[in-house]
C-alpha cells in the first residue's frame, strides 16, 4: 500500500467552532486558584512558621537554606491552572509531564490544592497545620525534595535531568487511547538534544491505538544564566521550526494575569477540541493521513508576580528569578519585607479560610477523584500493571542433546518468545519493543509477525512492515526510545529495548535517572511497582563483523553496576537456552534495571532448557561436563566465563588442557549473573564467602574470560579471598573490523591465551608443560599469518566443536 504524506492541517470533516471565550467569573476563579499556587510556592521556598502570615513576618519565620526554584514556578502553575478547568468540564483523563521539574514547589502546591497530597500524605492535612508543614517539609532536611520527585502524586517525570519529558509523555500516551498527556517544556530544557530529537515522536503516535499528547512550549525567556534559543528567535521563525516539526502552534503571551488567563482558556479549550477532532476523524472516519498536532507556546515571564527588582537590579522576567530571588530574607530587614509584600500580593486571605483551607472558589475548577492531575493511576502505573502472557519456554527451546554441537543464534531464538507476548498482547496492547533500527538487525524480526513498526509517516512500495497500529518502535535516537520506553512502564505496561551493546552507552544518564526513580519509589509504599526496564544488548564487542572498533564498547555493564543494587541486574547467557530463561526472568520482574548481554551470531548450545533454567536460578555454577575434575581432590585452576564468546573460549580451553595436560584438574565456572560475584552484603544477588569459596576456590588460580573490561570484575571480586589469584581477560580495546576469532586473539581471550595463563599460573607446571605452552604461542603466531592470507579463521577455530 502506498499512502502519501499529505498531512491535515485543516480537519478533513466539519472544523471545530472557535471556543467561547470564558466569562469574568470563571477567570477570577482561574485567577484565585492560581494566585494560591503561587502563594504556596513561595511558602514552600521561605517559610518554617506563620504560613497564614497571620502576624507580621520575623526572621525566624524563614528557613536558614533558602532552596529551590521560584523562577519556573507561576508557569507551572498557570498550566496545572488551567489543566484543572478543561479536565474538569470534559471529564478528560489527563496527566502532566512537567519538563521544568526544578519547579517542585508548584506541582506540589497543586497537589496539596486539589487534595491528592493530604490523601497520600495525611500528615499533611489541607489546613493551616497541614500547610505548615507543607512549607517546613520542602527542601529541609527529612523533608520531600526540591523537584517534582517520585514522592510527588501524579508524577512520572523528575525533570531533575532535563530533556525527557516529550519522550516520557509519548510513552505514556502509546496504548492509551482515552488520555490526554500534557507536556511541559522548558525552553531551556527544548536546547537538549533528547528534547530535540522527541518531537519526532509525533510520527509514530497512532490517532486510533494512542492518546493524545499536548506538548506545552513554556518560553519563559531565561534558563539559569542565559537567554533560551527558541525565546530569542522571531515568533515566525519559531512558528516554522514548530511547524517543521509535524506541529500546529497556538501562542500565549502577555504578562497581564487576566488577559493571560483569557488566552490560556482559549488555547487550552482550541487544543482540546483540535485533539478531539483529530482523533475522531481517525476513529470514525479512518482517516489516515497524519495529523498536524496542536502545540501550545505560553510566553510568560520568569519569575512572573515575583519581586520586579531586588537590591535595585531586575529579577522578575529576567534569569534571575531562577532560584530564590530574595536570598537575604533573615538578615536582611529589606529583604524579609519584600517577601511578606510579594506574599501578600497573592491576597491570602482571599484564598484560604481561618483554618487555612482553600476557599470553594479557589476550588472550584479543580476535578474530582482520579480526574485530579495528582491522583491518575496512570501515574502510578503498577495499579494498572497486568502479568504479562508468558509463553512457555519449552515451545522455543532448542534441544540439546550433547553439549557444543549444535548452534543457534539466541537473539533469533528469543524473537520467537517475544512475538508470542507480541501476539498474545494483541488485543490487551501493553507490550511494546524499542530499538534505534536495529530490531531485524539484532534477529528479532519474528515479531513482525504479530506486530509491525509504528510509523505515521509516509508509507512506500519498498517498505516492510510499517503499520499504523504497530507496536514495534524504531526511531534512530536512543534517547526517545529510552524516554518512550519509560514513560510507556511507568504508566503500566511492559517492554523491551533492544539496542547495539557499544551505543546503548548514549543513555546512560537516562538510565540513572530511571534507577533514582525506581529505587525512590521501592520506599514509597503507595507507589505500586512497575515491570523492569529490560535492555537486549547485542551486536555486542565480539561479533562487530560490518563495523569495528567504534562498535566496541562493552562498558554499559559497569556503569550500570554503579547503581542502586537493589535495582539493578546484569545477565550474560551463554547460548540461547539461557537466554530464554534470563529473557522469560526479566520480563517477569518488577521495578529492576535487566541488563541481558547475548549475541546474534551463531553460538553453541551448551545447556537443554531444563539445564538453562537451573543454572540461571543458580547464577554462577559448575560446568562438570566441560572440566576435568574427579571429585577426589580441589581442582588445580578454575577457568571462568562470562559471556557467550567468553564461555565458548573456556570451553576450547578446558578441551586443550584435556588433550595437552591430561593429569590436571581443570574447574569450568560459568556466570550468569555477574551480580553473583559480589559480596552477599552488597547486592541482593550477591554470593555468602563460603558459597563463593568452595566454587573458585580459595587459593587456586582463576582464570576468568569475560565478555567486557576485566577490571570489573575485580571490582566485583576484590573482597574475595581468593581475589590475589584471579586473573582476569577481558576486552581491553584492542579492536577493528577483523575476523571472529582474531578479536579475541588480540585482546588475550583466546583459548590458546588461556591455556597459557593456566601454564603461567599453576604451580609446577611453567617448566613441565612448556613445551604445550610453545605449541599454544605458536598457533597463535599461525592464526596471525593464516588469517592476513586468507581472511578467515583458521579451520581448527572454525571446525571447532566440543568433545569432551
Ligand atoms: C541535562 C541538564 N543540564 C543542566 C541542568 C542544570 N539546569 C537546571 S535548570 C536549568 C535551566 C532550565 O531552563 P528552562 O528549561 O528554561 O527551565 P525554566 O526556565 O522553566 O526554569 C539548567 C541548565 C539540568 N538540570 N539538566
Ligand atoms: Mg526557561
Amino acid at each position: 500500500m502506498i499512502e502519501s504524506d499529505r498531512m491535515r492541517d485543516v480537519p478533513v470533516s466539519a472544523p471545530a467552532a472557535a471556543p467561547a471565550a470564558l466569562g469574568e467569573e470563571e477567570l477570577e476563579v482561574l485567577d484565585a486558584h492560581w494566585r494560591a499556587a503561587n502563594y504556596l510556592a513561595v511558602g514552600q521556598i521561605y517559610l518554617m512558621g506563620n504560613p497564614l502570615l497571620t502576624e507580621p513576618l520575623r526572621p525566624e519565620h524563614v528557613k536558614p537554606r533558602l532552596l529551590g526554584h521560584w523562577g519556573t514556578s507561576p508557569g507551572l502553575n498557570l498550566v496545572y491552572t488551567h489543566l484543572n478547568r478543561v479536565v474538569k468540564e470534559r471529564g478528560q483523563e489527563a496527566v502532566c509531564v512537567w519538563g521544568p521539574g526544578h519547579g517542585g514547589p508548584a506541582v506540589l502546591a497543586n497537589s496539596w490544592l486539589e487534595g491528592t497530597y493530604s490523601q497520600t500524605y495525611p500528615d499533611i492535612g489541607r489546613d493551616g497545620e497541614g500547610m505548615g508543614r507543607l512549607f517546613r517539609q520542602f527542601s529541609f532536611p527529612g523533608g520531600v525534595p526540591s523537584h517534582v520527585a517520585p514522592e510527588t502524586p501524579g508524577s512520572i517525570h523528575e525533570g531533575g535531568e532535563l530533556g525527557y519529558s516529550l519522550s516520557h509523555a509519548y510513552g505514556a500516551a502509546w496504548d492509551n487511547p482515552e488520555l490526554l498527556v500534557a507536556c511541559v517544556i522548558g525552553d531551556g530544557e527544548a536546547e537538549t538534544g533528547p528534547l530535540a530529537a522527541s518531537w519526532h515522536s509525533n510520527k509514530f503516535l497512532d490517532p486510533v491505538r494512542d492518546g493524545a499528547v499536548l506538548p506545552i512550549l513554556h518560553l519563559n525567556g531565561y534558563k539559569i544564566a542565559n537567554p533560551a534559543v527558541l525565546a530569542r528567535i522571531p515568533g515566525p521563525e519559531l512558528d516554522e521550526l514548530l511547524h517543521g516539526y509535524g506541529h500546529e502552534p497556538i501562542h500565549v503571551s502577555g504578562d497581564d494575569p487576566m488577559s493571560v488567563h483569557r488566552e490560556m482558556a482559549r488555547a487550552m479549550d482550541t487544543a482540546l477540541d483540535r485533539i478531539a477532532l483529530i482523533q475522531r476523524t481517525a476513529r470514525e472516519e479512518g482517516i489516515t493521513e497524519r495529523p498536524r498536532w496542536p502545540v501550545i507556546v505560553l510566553r510568560t515571564p520568569k519569575g512572573w508576580t515575583g519581586p520586579a527588582e531586588v537590591d535595585g537590579v531586575p529579577v522578575e522576567g529576567t534569569w534571575r528569578a531562577h532560584q530564590v530571588p530574595l536570598a537575604g530574607v533573615r538578615d536582611n530587614p529589606g529583604h524579609l519585607r519584600q517577601l511578606e509584600a510579594w506574599m501578600r500580593s497573592y491576597r491570602p486571605q482571599e484564598l484560604f479560610d481561618a483554618h487555612g483551607r482553600p476557599v470553594t472558589r479557589v476550588l472550584a475548577a479543580v476535578p474530582q477523584g482520579e480526574r485530579r492531575l495528582g491522583a491518575s493511576p496512570h501515574t502510578n502505573g503498577g495499579l494498572l500493571l497486568r502479568d504479562l502472557p508468558l509463553p512457555r519456554l519449552e515451545r522455543y527451546a532448542v534441544p540439546v542433546g550433547k553439549p557444543g554441537q549444535s548452534l543457534h543464534e539466541p537473539t533469533q531464538v528469543l524473537g520467537g518468545l517475544l512475538e508470542s507476548v507480541m501476539e498474545a498482547t494483541r488485543d490487551r496492547r501493553d507490550f511494546r519493543l524499542v530499538g534505534p533500527d536495529e530490531t531485524a538487525s539484532n534477529r528479532l524480526q519474528a515479531v513482525y509477525e504479530a506486530s509491525g513498526k509504528a510509523w505515521q509517516g509516509e508509507i512506500l512500495a519498498v517498505d516492510e512492515h510499517l503499520d499504523r497500529h504497530g507496536r514495534v518502535m524504531e526511531i534512530l535516537s536512543e534517547h526517545t526510545c529510552q524516554g518512550w520506553l519509560e514513560g510507556y512502564l511507568l504508566t503500566g505496561r511492559h517492554g523491551l529495548f533492544s539496542c547495539y551493546e557499544a551505543f546503548v552507552h548514549i543513555v546512560d544518564s537516562m538510565v540513572n535517572q530511571h534507577i533514582k526513580w525506581l529505587r525512590t519509589t521501592r520506599r514509597l509504599p503507595w507507589r505500586r511497582p512497575i515491570a523492569s526496564l529490560n535492555y537486549l544488548l547485542t551486536s555486542h564487542v565480539w561479533r562487530q563483523d560490518h563495523n569495528g572498533f567504534s562498535h566496541q564498547d562493552p562498558g554499559f555493564v559497569d556503569h550500570v553496576l554503579n547503581k542502586s543494587p537493589e535495582v539493578v541486574r546484569v545477565y550474560f547467557p551463554p547460548d540461547a537456552n539461557t537466554l530464554l530463561s534470563v529473557a522469560d526472568h526479566a520480563l517477569r520482574s518488577r521495578d529492576y534495571v535487566n541488563v541481558i548481554v547475548a549475541g546474534k551470531q551463531p553460538c553453541f548450545d551448551w545447556l537443554n532448557l531444563e539445564d538453562a533454567r537451573t543454572h540461571c536460578a543458580r547464577g554462577a555454577g559448575i560446568w562438570h561436563w566441560a572440566g576435568t575434575e574427579d571429585g577426589t581432590r580441589e581442582p588445580d585452576v578454575v577457568l571462568a566465563a562470562a559471556g557467550d564468546v567468553p564461555t565458548l573460549e573456556v570451553v576450547a580451553a578446558a578441551q586443550l588442557l584435556r588433550h595437552h595436560l591430561p593429569e590436571l584438574a581443570v574447574r569450568v565456572v560459568n556466570v550468569v549473573d555477574l551480580a553473583r560475584l559480589m559480596p552477599a552484603e552488597e547486592h541482593p544477588h550477591g554470593m555468602p564467602d563460603p558459597g563463593y569459596d568452595a566454587l573458585f576456590t580459595r587459593d587456586k588460580p582463576v582464570i576468568f574470560a569475560y565478555h567486557g573490561y576485566p577490571w570489573l570484575i575485580h571490582r566485583l571480586a576484590y573482597r574475595r579471598t581468593g581475589h590475589p589469584h584471579l586473573h582476569v581477560r577481558g576486552y581491553k580495546e584492542e579492536g577493528t573490523t577483523t575476523t571472529p576469532f582474531d578479536m579475541v586473539v588480540r585482546n588475550d581471550l583466546d583459548r590458546y591465551r588461556l591455556v597459557m595463563d593456566v601454564i603461567d599460573r599453576v604451580p609446577g607446571l611453567a617448566v613441565r608443560a612448556a613445551p604445550v605452552r610453545q605449541a599454544m604461542q605458536d598457533i597463535r603466531l599461525r592464526h596471525h599469518a593464516w588469517i592476513r592470507e586468507h581472511g578467515t579463521d583458521l579451520p581448527e577455530v572454525i571446525d571447532w566443536s566440543w568433545h569432551g
